[in-house]
């Protein structure tokens, strides 16, 4: 079997303690190289005034990591800027926040050539090399400049953008350009493979060969939707951990008489917390007879702080909470409660067994792992019930959930009514077809089937010259 490179922005091997960083992309590259034996590659977290390339290499669970320091103007153009200040937010559809900052597209050009500088003498001839996410989309071309000849292939964890959106971005071409350096290109959906295939055929002139390739720009890719998961199995094992059933009964004694609807996300405006708190408001407004019966709980860790946009909407949600409970707490009873604390896993795990209501309202999500663990987590005797956004990527496969449109609180606030009423046998038939397809369709079947898919492509049919020559 290749050796498995694995190459991601940051590098955060589980910890073995429980203590796991935030984050969906960690998370399942963490199990994804416990099976193989290779490198995780990626950003140590850490700046120098000047970039020295040097590479720290160490061993942690098992897995071999190899990180390099980034120079404090790749930190501001590269990571918080270009990738976290235009990327992002314009793949999840918020043009209105993009920045389109030429010194950022510099940098992020340099940290990928200078991420590519790094690599390359790590790569062995058989390797395979799998890079991951927005941050990277230009590594495979860095790579190739450098001779690089192995089998390389990209997976985007986030939404690919509407092509009215993708040409607001300023070299946009180009950007598009470097995936074709890879030989397998992944999405979270089809849909996101079909808004690639849109803007590839009708603003470069590309055209699809077949069922899985595309070529442009006198290249062909091979493409295809892999729909990430979640490590099912250990979710449910570690539900019925010391910690986790402590945590669930500390909950449960918290919300006697009360049931608990849960909410559990990185503080980011992509995840629709300010609209998810006006649909529980309205819900409260709507239902005065079950106002009293529940509480809403939304764990929602601190991230990408020295990004402003980040720093404005914790602000609006400090103030947002801070209403409601005003409008309607009484001395025994407050209706929301929000937290901004990093919980373990295992502590997570408890609380989603405890909660009446999973409630993931994403405005735009490539997948969202939150909804697939609070599905894993639950009990089969007593299951609670996943109200889920129809933008979250995951959606498309969980479609026994109560799916809603974020935007709209009416919607929120009905689907969290029926939620909370919902009949046992009911919730129980939703949640065994929605626990069975997490199961099947977890981080582990999703690592072979694009590893796999990497490794031994079929091939394509001839490209037309036309194509070839676009
Ligand atoms: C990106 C894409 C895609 C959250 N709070 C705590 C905590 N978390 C964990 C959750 C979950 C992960 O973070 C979040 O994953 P998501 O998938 O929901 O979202 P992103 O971080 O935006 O991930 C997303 C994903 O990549 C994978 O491809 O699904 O669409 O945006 O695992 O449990 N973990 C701990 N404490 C917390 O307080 N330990």
């Amino acid at each position: 079997m290749s050796r498995l490179i694995v190459v991601s922005n940051r590098v955060t091997p589980p910890s073995g303690d429980g203590e796991e960083s935030v984050g969906g992309l960690a998370m399942a590259l963490a199990a994804a190289l416990r099976e193989y034996s290779g490198i995780w590659f990626g950003w140590s977290g850490r700046t120098t005034p000047e970039f020295t390339g040097h590479l720290h290499m160490s061993r942690v669970q098992g897995v071999t990591v190899a990180t390099v320091d980034l120079e404090e103007a790749d930190l501001e153009e590269y990571y918080n800027g270009y990738a976290n200040k235009t990327l992002w937010p314009l793949f999840h559809y918020r043009l209105d926040i993009t920045a389109y900052d030429r010194s950022f597209g510099e940098g992020y050009e340099r940290a990928n050539r200078r991420f590519a500088e790094t690599l390359r003498p790590l790569i062995e001839p058989d390797d395979l090399v799998w890079i991951h996410d927005y941050h990277l989309i230009p590594l495979a071309r860095e790579l190739r400049r450098l001779g690089v000849k192995n089998r390389m292939g990209f997976f985007l964890h986030i939404p690919w953008p509407a092509h009215q959106l993708m040409v607001t971005l300023p070299r946009h071409r180009q950007l598009v350009q470097a995936m074709f350096d890879y030989d397998l290109v992944g999405f979270q959906t089809d849909g996101y493979l079909q808004a690639f295939e849109e803007y590839v055929t009708s603003e470069v002139d590309g055209m699809r060969l077949d069922d899985e390739h595309i070529a442009a720009f006198g290249k062909t890719v091979r493409v295809g939707a892999f729909p990430i998961g979640v490590d099912a199995a250990d979710f449910s094992r570690i539900v019925s951990s010391p910690r986790a059933l402590r945590t669930y009964d500390v909950m449960a004694a918290h919300t006697v008489f009360r049931k608990m609807i849960v909410g559990v996300d990185r503080l980011d405006y992509s995840k629709g917390l300010e609209e998810r708190f006006l649909g529980f408001e309205r819900f409260l407004v709507d239902n005065p007879e079950l106002r009293r019966e529940v509480l809403f709980l939304q764990i929602a860790p601190l991230s990408r702080e020295s990004v402003d946009a980040y720093q404005e909407i914790r602000a609006r949600l400090d103030a947002l909470s801070g209403r409601i409970n005003g409008e309607f707490a009484d001395i025994d009873w407050n209706p929301v409660r929000y937290v901004n604390k990093t919980y373990r896993r295992d502590e997570l795990a408890g609380v989603y067994r405890a909660a009446r209501v999973g409630l993931v309202t994403p405005l735009r999500d490539g997948m969202n792992l939150v909804a697939k663990e609070y599905i894993a987590a639950q009990n089969p005797e007593d299951p609670g019930v996943l109200v889920l956004s129809r933008f979250a990527g995951a959606a498309d496969r969980m479609r026994e959930a109560l799916i809603v449109n974020p935007n709209s609180p009416e919607e929120i606030s009905e689907a969290l009514a029926r939620a909370l009423t919902m009949e046992r046998e009911e919730r129980i038939r939703r949640w065994r077809a929605l626990f069975d397809r997490v199961c099947r369709e977890d981080v582990e079947s999703w690592r072979d089937s694009f590893v796999n898919a990497l490794a031994d492509p079929p091939r394509p049919k001839a490209a037309t010259p036309q194509a070839l020559a676009s």
